[in-house]
């Protein structure tokens, strides 16, 4: 079917441009194209009676005339796309610009000068490297969208860190996975080795695995170790709410191999370890963001209930935009500092009273981490680990884990920027804090111990700002 034409609204401004006479060429040496995919036709229309009303020539067709194309929200891959898709068999490609060059040049009311910020560079090879420079050494230095061009490989090399994290070999896990992550942060696919080249993390063992995924889409490497038993079994224990990899180790070291297996050594396992197998199936189904805000929504109504005025905000996984997580993290707080001060215990007796918690494990605040427990990050707010009774129609329900930790307000920018993750990313933020500002950063605080200070902070931003980094939204904090 054809698009139906728009009807212009009369009196707006496209129908100003289009009542007045249309001054003659003043410019004939460029010829603008604007590209519409993005820009949406009326948009497109809107902006060509503008450059004509001052004179500009705005070809309708990018024909061989055409001396400058316009895109609006597009990269500079897919302006390479779309060059590449055009110029297959055409003449001499047009210098492809952002829409930038086009406010400037309607503002300037004549073309400006084409910088190179204008520019959407197509003039570098697809397999030119980002080089050094343009990808910082840290995690928390770069963007890292969740939705990226290199999943095969990433994971390639995240099921190595995994697996080198079942070994206890600490170091070649965060080689992996800083490795996994530098791929998660390029701007496009790499198709080639040469790509690789100048950036971090990518050297030796990640480059040979990078190497083989292009040259046979497989690694042998990985697919051994996802095959092994010894993978697939500390995988499987680990998964269990309340199992690390050292517990895991030594029961696979015993010969223990099933869930069924550990059930039948119950008396060994902690209290929370026999809540993790109790509600294994569901614990090990992902939750769905739904799910999610419907107990963000539940523990809010519980603790409004409780304390007028708490919030509760939602963290992890979630806050950086996944559609899906292993838990819900919930941050609890009062604006008011001090009033929330014996507020959990009270909370958890109220939800427990409403029959919504299948398993909790209350965990006292202790002293501030960055003052006394150096080393600890995440465990000094007043915190319960729970498994929660989620309600699913028709009258059915759903274990979900739940982290809900109690933060006052003076930390809470701290607790949110720790709590957000990646993993890594806090990890590297951590590291960059320490190494390259001599600071000491945990999610309660930022800590000069030369001058033994803490920072205070009103928001994320103000926490980046103190470190000198760029300011990044959670979801690019996909590290
Ligand atoms: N965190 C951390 N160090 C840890 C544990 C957690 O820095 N040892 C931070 C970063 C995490 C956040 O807390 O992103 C929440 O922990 P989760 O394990 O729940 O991680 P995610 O929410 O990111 O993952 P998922 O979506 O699987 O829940
Ligand atoms: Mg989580």
């Amino acid at each position: 079917m054809l698009p139906k034409r728009r009807r212009e609204r009369v009196g707006s401004p496209v129908g100003a441009f289009a009542a007045s006479a249309l001054p003659s060429v003043r410019f004939p040496d460029v010829a603008i194209y604007l590209a519409e995919p993005r820009m949406g036709r009326s948009r497109r229309a809107f902006l060509s009676r503008l450059a004509r009303s001052k004179g500009f020539r705005v070809l309708d067709t990018c024909s061989p005339e055409v001396t400058h194309v316009v895109m609006e929200q597009t990269s500079a891959e897919e302006a390479q796309r779309w060059q590449e898709a055009r110029t297959a068999s055409g003449p001499a490609p047009p210098v492809l610009l952002d829409i930038s060059w086009f406010t400037e040049s309607m503002a300037a009311g004549q073309p400006v000068s084409v910088e190179r910020r204008h520019r959407l560079e197509v003039t570098a090879s697809r397999d030119s490297p980002p080089g050094p420079s343009q990808m910082p050494v840290y995690a928390c230095q770069r963007p890292t969208p969740l939705l990226h061009h290199n999943t095969h490989l990433s994971e390639a090399l995240e099921t190595l860190a995994e697996a080198a994290g079942f070994e206890g070999s600490e170091g070649r896990l965060l080689s992996f996975r800083r490795a996994a992550s530098v791929l998660r942060a390029l701007p496009g696919p790499v198709t080639a080795l040469s790509q690789l080249q100048g950036l971090p993390y990518l050297g030796g063992h990640s480059f040979r695995v990078v190497q083989e995924l292009l040259e046979h889409g497989v690694c042998e490497e990985v697919e051994r170790i996802q095959s092994s038993d010894r993978y697939q079994t500390m995988k499987l224990f680990t998964q269990v709410f309340g199992v690390g990899v050292k517990t895991a180790n030594r029961w696979y070291q015993e010969g223990l191999r099933t869930l069924d297996d550990l059930r039948k050594q119950s008396q060994r396992l902690t209290r929370q370890q026999r809540a993790g197998l109790q509600y294994h199936q569901d614990l090990s189904t992902p939750v769905q963001r739904p799910d999610a805000e419907a107990l963000q929504q539940v523990v809010e109504v519980a603790v409004r209930q409780t304390l007028p005025g708490a919030t509760v905000t939602l963290t992890g996984g979630f806050r950086r935009g996944k559609l899906q997580g292993h838990d819900v993290d919930l941050l609890i707080s009062h604006p008011e500092e001090g009033q929330e001060v014996g507020l959990l215990p009270q909370l958890l007796l109220r939800l427990q009273d409403q029959g919504l918690l299948m398993y909790q494990q209350y965990q006292r605040g202790g002293e501030p981490s960055h003052i006394v427990r150096q080393g600890h990050t995440m465990d000094a707010f007043e915190r319960s680990f729970c498994i929660f009774r989620l309600p699913q129609p028709p009258g059915a329900w759903k274990a979900v884990r739940v982290d809900l930790v109690v933060v006052p307000i003076s930390q809470f920018p701290f607790a949110l920027l720790g709590w957000t993750g990646s993993q890594l990313f806090e990890r590297e933020l951590r590291r960059f804090s320490h190494q390259e500002r001599g600071l000491r950063l945990t999610s309660q605080g930022l800590f000069d111990p030369e001058q033994k200070r803490v920072f205070h902070a009103t928001s994320e931003e103000d926490i980046f700002r103190h470190l000198g980094l760029k300011y990044l939204p959670p979801e690019q904090r996909n590290a």
